[in-house]
């Protein structure tokens, strides 16, 4: 390990390679605490080809290398694997023989920052994988266009990483995921080779779209270096409404009869009561009008160009619950945001969640919410997990000695947030169950956040085993040693059900 660093100082230079024990575990950590790892060390390049001599020597040591953005990725993808496991080379196969290796390097993409100056001809923008998602939508909003991804976690989220796993947050309604906004990367190969294609061309089709195949792949294939991304048009919002609903369905319908009274809904969430309750208090918000419903839909309206009432006038036509909220100044649209932006920082004040991002068709949505309770008081009495396991302090579901599960997110994608604390975060029995639960239903076991470390061995109740053989076909292909991110997206020999949660308990998947 003394070789590799020292091998690492030598291309980046030493203030460039971290390895007290303490700033390396900061790193190794993930955001929600429930995920961390050992590294050898942390490395921050500074340009493409430092990447690339980074790359390079971590190959020559057999070290692997663990890419990272903000780390707020939720799953567990950009940290290490707990302990230091034997690694099969993709080459090698789930059942090759396993190998002794150095424990892996964090690769830190934060300090690839440049930003080039907007091209408002082609509506695009050449930036590093570490420029955060705030810091480039305030350069596009400063040549006057959009960029189409926004998240909560904005200040933190870096472009690289979202790409890895194809982010979507609260603007995918309007403008589609990260997939949609990337034209091209500069990414560096797991043999150090550099590829990409930076030139915009939307008419471009001369072969595989690389872009595209590194977006969502959880840095398995490549380190993306930088980035082409496609800007939108500046939507001015018009209002921000809150409105108390009585249940997930009711909350898409409203949502529905919104986005058809046009111009534009920019964003369309959902927030249970539980959750409601647990910002409230956490946050210190003064409840909402319509305190004590079961749901709430947040949707933020466009202006309609030349005329900021046009929607105003339109939604006249639609029917609002009672005790709707309607903010259309910038401090009272904050405000209202802040019941839903605030609600992850809440639930981290109560323990450590069980975060279940999951995808559920539209026409599934009630039927998924309604028996997810059930589902996860099972799994968590099976697994032995519920009794005594923490705090219980929300007013969503269940009485004491439960679970408490909470669901907010995405709703007008079907990306929804589930967020159970209570079973011990060792234990993985309720997210399985809930992941399982979303597939039964036609939908997808991990959406925006990824699959990361956490999801590798529930992707087969998502994709078909046809779809998996081609993705190791794949890694295969592209990283032979195994080498980038192993154990994440696809795991090394899959994993079997977790312990209390028995294949004939699943539900079944369609
Ligand atoms: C959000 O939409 C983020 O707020 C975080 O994706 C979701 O805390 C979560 O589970
Ligand atoms: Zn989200």
């Amino acid at each position: 390990m003394r070789e590799l660093i020292a091998d690492l100082r030598a291309v980046v230079g030493p203030a460039r390679v971290l390895a007290e024990p303490d700033v390396v575990a900061g790193y190794a950590t993930d955001w929600t605490r429930r995920y961390s790892g050992v590294a050898a060390c942390v490395v921050t390049p500074g340009s493409t080809a430092e990447v690339a001599d980074v790359i390079r020597a971590c190959a020559a040591h057999g070290a692997p290398v663990v890419p990272q953005g903000g780390n707020t990725g939720l799953v567990g993808g950009s940290v290490p694997p707990a302990g230091s496991p034997r690694w099969r080379s993709a080459a090698a196969g789930p059942a090759g023989p396993a190998a002794d290796r150095p424990a892996p390097v964090i690769l830190s993409t934060r300090r690839l920052t440049g930003l080039d100056p907007v091209d408002v001809r082609s509506a695009q923008v050449t930036v590093g994988a570490g420029v955060t998602i705030a810091r480039l939508r305030a350069h596009a909003a400063a040549a006057g266009l959009c960029y189409g991804v926004d998240l909560v976690s904005r200040d933190s989220a870096t472009v690289g990483g979202t790409i890895a796993t194809n982010a979507g947050g609260i603007r995918t309604i309007r403008y589609g995921p990260t997939r949609a906004q990337v034209a091209g990367v500069t990414a560096v190969l797991a043999d150090g080779s550099v590829v990409g294609d930076m030139s915009g061309l939307t008419a471009g089709a001369a072969g595989y779209d690389l872009a595209q195949l590194l977006t969502g792949s959880e840095g398995t294939l490549a380190v993306v270096t930088a980035a082409r991304l496609r800007l939108r048009p500046a939507e001015a919002a018009s209002a921000v409404l809150l409105a108390g609903v009585p249940g997930i369905d009711a909350a898409a319908d409203l949502l529905a009869r919104l986005t058809a009274a046009g111009p534009g809904v920019l964003a369309g969430e959902y927030v249970d009561a539980g959750g409601m309750d647990l910002v409230c208090r956490a946050a210190g918000l003064a409840p909402p009008p319509g305190h004590g419903s079961p749901g709430y839909l947040l949707a933020e309206l466009a202006a309609g160009r030349g005329d900021p009432d046009d929607f105003l006038r339109r939604l006249a036509d639609v029917t609002l619950p009672d005790e709707t909220s309607v903010a259309q100044d910038g401090r009272g649209m904050a405000a209202l945001w802040a019941y839903r932006e605030r609600l992850t920082e809440a639930i981290a004040t109560i323990g450590i969640p069980h975060k279940i991002d999951v995808a559920v068709p539209a026409g599934e949505l009630a039927a998924f919410r309604a028996e997810l309770d059930g589902v996860v008081r099972e799994a968590a009495g099976a697994s032995g997990s519920a009794a005594g396991a923490g705090p219980r302090t929300g007013s969503g579901t269940g009485h004491d000695g439960e679970p408490l599960v909470l669901v907010f997110g995405h709703i007008g994608v079907g990306n929804l947030h589930v967020n159970v604390v209570g079973p011990d975060p060792a234990d993985t029995s309720v997210d399985a169950a809930v992941a399982r639960l979303a597939a039964a239903h036609g939908g997808s076991v991990a959406a925006e956040h990824g699959v990361g470390r956490a999801k590798t061995g529930w992707l087969g109740w998502t994709r078909t085993a046809a779809e998996i053989a081609a993705m190791r076909a794949i890694k295969a292909a592209l990283d032979p040693a195994g080498l980038l991110n192993p154990g994440v997206l696809l795991s090394p020999a899959g994993c079997p059900p977790p312990p209390g949660l028995a294949q004939s308990a699943l539900p079944p998947t369609r």
